[in-house]
């Protein structure tokens, strides 16, 4: 007995300091439990660091969100949908063989992968994450397992994943995938988010969707995300899950980590469910205040009130706020995923390309303000969108207190001032010295005065190479 406590003391005290501290404290959340272990529950921080790299660097990338609710781009039976266009086949509860013809009616010759890929790159995009299959269950790639599909189904005959693959590869962008797991809409036995006039319990609106959830897991859900992981060469390296409902157990959500497991580099999103955390957090249409501190993620936004493209939505963002919300989300040391939603043709919208390319314009002279820079230093209070205040709307609310923002790198801080900025900006303390500032958009990079006490910084607000929508002052500093 005596000599089993003692085993049992020095056993404990061999341990970690960390992992004798956890005994104690009941200050960490209880670890999620799930019946497979993660990449994320396994890896040490700094290979997660090294997993993460790239993803950190760029900073921004295009969401596309496209497939078969191109084809009624927001319209059925003359009646228009107020909501997003990709949710119209349960928002007006099309039946599933209604929603499948629309197969026939899709032919997006329009569609070229070389041009989309060109304008991500062109807006200064570093990754593409595409709709391979949404809760409409079509498959925008070419399965075997399931009929369903833009190869099979339609008139198109070709897969724009397979397309894109090429592309990125040949024009240096990373590709990753959406997929709906657990929402599936034409699958007999996927799920639905239930709203008013559905089934209280499956979400269902036709009697075609009813069957066994673990029959369309097996049969469909993971064998089609296996396709999506095997089929694409080194593509994809994102998993955008989405939705996972209550259906996606721990049990089940461990079978399609089993899956994940055999890809080391693969980055996948907090939407798998079943207690899996994920490697990003992905706050959709608002910025945190705060950002995440300690934790990668993700704002996705649409350029205007759609994901999947609407016809009649023309609510289209300025291109003003779309740089400022990728300069705010930068200074708070996450990614913009900025929507475009192609449509039945294949064709982006020409306002979403426009400001795409506007967008570019800036990232060519001030790419090195966003790229691979950390959150700002100062914590001179100023605004941001709020997720506690809503406008009329319901959408987060816009405080506009700051006229500008702040990104980090090694040796370097930028300031980012938003256009009405005039005479002296006051920056507040910088826990840096700094030994130098120029205009970013300064070729000859002339040396630009500043005061720096222990008070703060004193920088003049832009006079020369002013651009309306964010001039980049970059602060030289030691340490
Ligand atoms: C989901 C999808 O339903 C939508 O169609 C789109 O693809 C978007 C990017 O993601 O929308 C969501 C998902 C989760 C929440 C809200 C909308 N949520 O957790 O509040």
């Amino acid at each position: 007995m005596k000599l089993a406590r003692l085993a049992l003391v020095l056993a404990l005290a061999t341990l970690p300091a960390a992992a004798q501290l956890e005994e104690y404290s009941n200050a960490k959340p209880v670890p999620p439990t799930h019946p497979v272990k993660s990449i994320q529950d396994t890896e040490t921080p700094a290979q997660r660091d090294v997993r993460m790299a790239w993803w950190r660097d760029a900073r921004f990338g295009m969401f596309i969100h496209w497939g078969l609710y191109a084809v009624p781009a927001g319209t059925w039976n003359g009646r228009q949908t107020t909501h997003i266009g990709e949710w119209i086949m349960n928002d007006l509860s099309i039946p599933v063989a209604d929603y499948k013809a629309f197969a026939k009616q899709f032919n997006p010759t329009g569609f070229s992968a070389h041009d989309i890929v060109a304008l991500a790159k062109s807006a200064g995009m570093k990754y593409i994450v595409i709709t391979a299959k949404h809760h409409d269950g079509f498959a925008m790639f070419d399965s075997k397992v399931d009929p369903f599909n833009i190869v099979q189904a339609t008139p198109f005959h070709r897969d724009p994943l397979r397309e894109l693959a090429v592309e990125c590869r040949k024009q240096g962008i990373k590709l990753g995938f959406y997929y709906s797991q657990a929402q599936d809409w034409t699958a007999p036995g996927g799920t639905a988010i239930v709203r008013a006039g559905h089934d209280p319990v499956t979400g269902h609106w036709d009697k075609a969707q009813d069957g066994s959830f673990d029959e369309y897991l097996q049969k469909k859900s993971i064998p089609q995300i296996k396709e999506l992981l095997e089929n694409y060469k080194e593509f994809p390296v994102v998993v955008w899950f989405d939705t996972p409902t209550k259906m996606m157990t721990p049990e089940r959500a461990a079978e399609v980590v089993t899956l994940l497991n055999k890809y080391p580099n693969l980055i996948w999103n907090n939407r798998l469910g079943g207690t899996y955390e994920g490697d990003t957090e992905t706050p959709e249409q608002y910025i945190p205040a705060q950002g995440f501190p300690g934790k990668d993620w993700e704002s996705c936004m649409t350029i205007n009130d759609t994901w999947g493209f609407k016809s009649f939505d023309t609510n289209f963002k300025s291109t003003e706020t779309l740089l400022r919300n990728l300069i705010d989300i930068a200074s708070k040391g996450g990614n913009y995923l900025l929507n475009i939603g192609p449509d039945a043709h294949g064709i982006v919208p020409e306002p979403e390309r426009e400001r795409l390319l506007a967008m570019g314009k800036w990232m060519d002279i001030n790419g090195e303000a966003i790229y691979g820079t950390t959150p700002t230093l100062f914590t001179t209070p100023t605004g941001s969108f709020s997720d506690t205040l809503k406008d009329k709307a319901g959408k987060p609310k816009f405080i506009p207190t700051w006229s500008w923002r702040s990104t980090t790198k090694k040796d370097k801080v930028y300031v980012e001032i938003f256009a009405g900025a005039q005479g002296t900006l006051h920056l507040g303390a910088l826990p840096r010295k700094v030994t130098g500032a120029y205009w970013l958009a300064d070729p000859k990079q002339k040396p630009v005065t500043f005061t720096q006490t222990a008070d703060g910084l004193d920088v003049p607000a832009p006079t020369g190479y002013v651009d309306p929508i964010a001039t980049v002052l970059v602060l030289k500093t030691a340490g």
